[in-house]
């Protein structure tokens, strides 16, 4: 179990706001969590040229893990509205610009604003979804998806969490993610679900390579 204790995992978003719910959802596990902050080189930007989650999931691990020589766990996510035919999906970070870099969370939520100016409240369906992977030496050993289903409200509210929280009610909740508390979010998130199923898993393996 000290050897267990011991070991690193590389917890690899440049996203503070989400690496933070990462490191929450992961703790109480037996190993140290080390953060994109505190590699260097720093993580060069990696390219995600996936068509799904799960795809930029695993480039995003593979790459950093050959990086930083460690464990490497990787979060793909993002949001899928039905009335935009899926998008922003795996476009969400990156919805407001046409460089393919992400732009900043308000210019995003802007523009799903106005995207669903017409569509009225009952049609305003959406989930976020969120795909793990985890890697070591370039290679994809583990892998886990979460989604939770909600709808798109018409006027920003709430100061917490990130992206489009502000946005974003869950099925069966009356107020957005960003107007719930860390712990509220964490007991029904994408991340959280997603994470549900990986921890032990990961836990596990762990221990058989230490
Ligand atoms: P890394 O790739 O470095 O982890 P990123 O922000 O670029 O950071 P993604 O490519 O996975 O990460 O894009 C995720 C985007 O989806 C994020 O920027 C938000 O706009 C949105 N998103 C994901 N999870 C969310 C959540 O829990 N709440 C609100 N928005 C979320």
């Amino acid at each position: 179990m000290d050897g267990a204790r011991r070991t690193r995992i590389f917890v690899a978003s440049t996203n503070h706001k989400k690496l933070r719910e990462l490191m929450e959802l992961l703790a109480g596990a037996p190993f140290e969590i080390v953060g994109a902050g505190d590699i260097s080189p720093p993580l060069p930007e990696i390219e995600e040229t996936g068509a799904t989650f799960d795809e930029n999931a695993a480039l995003k691990a593979q790459a950093a893990s050959l990086h930083s020589g460690m464990l490497t766990l990787a979060d793909d996510s993002g949001l899928e509205v039905d009335a935009l035919g899926g998008s922003p999906g795996v476009l969400s970070a990156r919805y407001a610009t046409d460089n393919n870099k992400n732009a900043s969370d308000g210019a995003n939520r802007k523009k799903l604003l106005f995207a669903l100016r017409d569509v009225s409240a009952p049609a305003r369906s959406a989930r976020f979804r969120c795909a793990i992977a985890v890697a070591r030496g370039g290679k994809v050993i583990l892998t886990s998806t979460g989604a939770v289903e909600g709808n798109i409200i018409e006027t920003e509210r709430g100061t917490g969490g990130f992206g489009y929280d502000p946005l974003f009610v869950p099925s069966g909740f009356d107020r957005t993610f960003a107007e719930m508390s860390t712990s509220e979010k964490a007991a029904i998130s994408h991340r959280a679900r997603a994470l549900a199923s990986l921890k032990p898993r990961l836990v596990e393996l762990i221990l058989t390579l230490s």
